[in-house]
């Protein structure tokens, strides 16, 4: 059965071009609703382990960088099958085959810089909402 959790990020270009807020009206009109949020930055030591499933690419070194650039918005959003419409609300990896109105063809910059993060999974929903929140910062 599909959960009903996924985690995203708001990655640090996007935050500093201020597209938090209408990131965020789009997760909204989408009827996600948040269950947690924080602002924070990362130090690289925390993206290597974040992006670890990720460590033999040859994009790690510069994703990790990039990761830890600048302030993030990260957040647990809950939704009946979250994780699957939540990846269809964003839209590809790659900006340029994402679909018109999804997040990352409305906000993205580049490949690396595809303005949102969303799990790719259940269990990595859950695994990446560990590794940000705990208990009492969630509703
Ligand atoms: P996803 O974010 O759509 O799940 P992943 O394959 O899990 O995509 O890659 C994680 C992140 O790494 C991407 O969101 C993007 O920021 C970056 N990335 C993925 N592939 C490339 C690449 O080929 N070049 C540079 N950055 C990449
Ligand atoms: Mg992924």
């Amino acid at each position: 059965m599909a959960g009903n959790i996924t985690f995203s990020i708001i990655k640090p270009y996007a935050a500093k071009m201020g597209l938090i807020g209408p990131i965020l009206a789009l997760i909204n009109e989408a009827g996600f609703k948040i269950s947690a949020i924080k602002s924070e930055k990362l130090t690289f030591e925390q993206a290597e382990e974040f992006y670890n499933i990720h460590k033999s690419k040859p994009f790690y070194n510069d994703l990790v960088e990039f990761m830890s650039s600048g302030p993030i918005v990260a957040m647990i959003l809950k939704k009946e099958n979250a994780v699957e419409d939540f990846r269809e609300l964003i839209g590809n990896t790659d900006p340029s085959k994402a679909e018109k109105g999804t997040i990352r063809e409305k906000f993205a910059d580049s490949l690396q810089k595809n303005a949102v993060h969303g799990s790719d999974c259940d269990e990595n929903a859950i695994i990446e909402s560990d590794f940000f929140f705990a208990k009492k910062e969630r509703f």
